[in-house]
């Protein structure tokens, strides 16, 4: 065990309230695309050019083909070694072992893939099946509630412009004319010159009042999910894990130099150097799904 895993490891036997602030790189071994290391890019097309709500304006065809390739990497994906980890931490067996003094563990994702939320459900399950628990009522109980919060949304929300409408919907094409798009490009990485445009009556329509639908995500510009519980998450927490994220997109940036500032402790597990590493205790170099089940075994 190295020097740096052994003293983070003291360290996080005395947290009391640990969060995390996930990002791209969570799911990056999952085979979802980062946004911003090159690997984002869709149809020569910047994401962030494209998750605005001034994009869907101007062209919700092209906005929602993009969503519709998202969300087809995402349901081709599974949660990876890291997402297991950090949903072990909300089992509070597996939470006391690795930090002793701990009263709260909340995970506070970027990420939109659902892969949180599923592999923590897929834990629980497990969890109710070994204890002979087999009936089907929600296996709520073996995992911490409410220890989750996607802040920029869910892929597969499909929300309504008009009412308030939002409705989970995994069905792949979401309606016949996105299908229809995605066979006319063979390849996705080719030029963006080539635009299949989708008459809006043929885009996904709200299920309640036939309006157009959006994707169910926090657009740039638009206001995050669950902000006022994540401020008290920030403001009590001493010690903020910085999982897989270039620490580029506010108010998620912000997290590690609040924790910091009131005298908690930060932890990057990056792979590449970001800004947060000159103001944290402790910087893991590398790909999170292979260095967090070493310092969480
Ligand atoms: C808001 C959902 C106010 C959609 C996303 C000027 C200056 C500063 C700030 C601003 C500014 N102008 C505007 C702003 C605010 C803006 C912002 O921060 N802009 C930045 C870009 C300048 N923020 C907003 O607009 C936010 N809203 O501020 O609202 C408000 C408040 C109250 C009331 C009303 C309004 C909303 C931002 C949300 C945008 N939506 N996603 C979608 O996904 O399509 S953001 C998007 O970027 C994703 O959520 C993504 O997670 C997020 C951050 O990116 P990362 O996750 O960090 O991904 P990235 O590719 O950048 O980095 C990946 C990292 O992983 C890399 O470091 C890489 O090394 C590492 N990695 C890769 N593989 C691995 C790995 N690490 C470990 N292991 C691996 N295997
Ligand atoms: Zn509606």
């Amino acid at each position: 065990m190295t020097d740096l895993t052994s003293a983070f490891r003291e360290k996080f036997k005395d947290a009391k309230h640990i969060m995390v602030v996930a990002g791209a790189g969570l799911s990056a071994a999952s085979g979802i695309p980062t946004f911003r290391d090159g690997g984002g890019m869709w149809r020569s097309l910047d994401p962030t050019e494209l998750a605005t709500p001034e994009a869907f304006a101007k062209n919700p065809s092209l906005v929602w083909q993009f969503y519709h390739y998202r969300r087809t990497k995402v349901l081709a994906a599974k949660p990876n070694h890291a997402h297991e980890i950090l949903a072990k931490m909300s089992v509070p067996k597996y939470l006391k072992k690795v930090a002793p003094s701990a009263k709260t563990f909340h995970l506070v994702t970027q990420n939109i893939d659902r892969l949180s939320p599923d592999m923590l459900e897929a834990l629980s399950n497990r969890l109710a099946l070994e204890s002979g628990d087999n009936s089907d009522q929600p296996k709520r109980e073996y995992v911490s509630p409410n220890s989750i919060y996607e802040m920029h949304g869910r892929i597969f929300d499909v929300k309504c412009t008009e009412c308030d409408h939002c409705v989970e919907d995994r069905s792949n094409p979401l309606c016949p004319a996105l299908g229809a798009a995605d066979a006319a490009f063979k390849d996705y990485h080719d030029a963006g010159s080539q635009d299949i445009e989708i008459p809006v009556e043929e885009l996904p329509r709200c299920s309640a009042c036939g309006a157009l639908a959006r994707p169910g995500v926090v657009w740039f510009d638009e206001k995050p999910y669950h902000l006022d519980v994540i401020n008290t998450i920030v403001y009590k927490a001493d010690m903020i894990l910085v999982i897989g994220t270039s620490s580029t997109v506010r108010p998620a940036s912000t997290y590690a130099y609040r924790v910091k500032r009131h005298g908690g402790t930060v932890a990057v597990f990056n792979l590449d150097p970001s800004e947060t590493d000159e103001r944290s205790d402790f910087v893991f170099c590398g790909p999170c799904e292979t260095i967090l089940p070493t310092v969480f075994p």
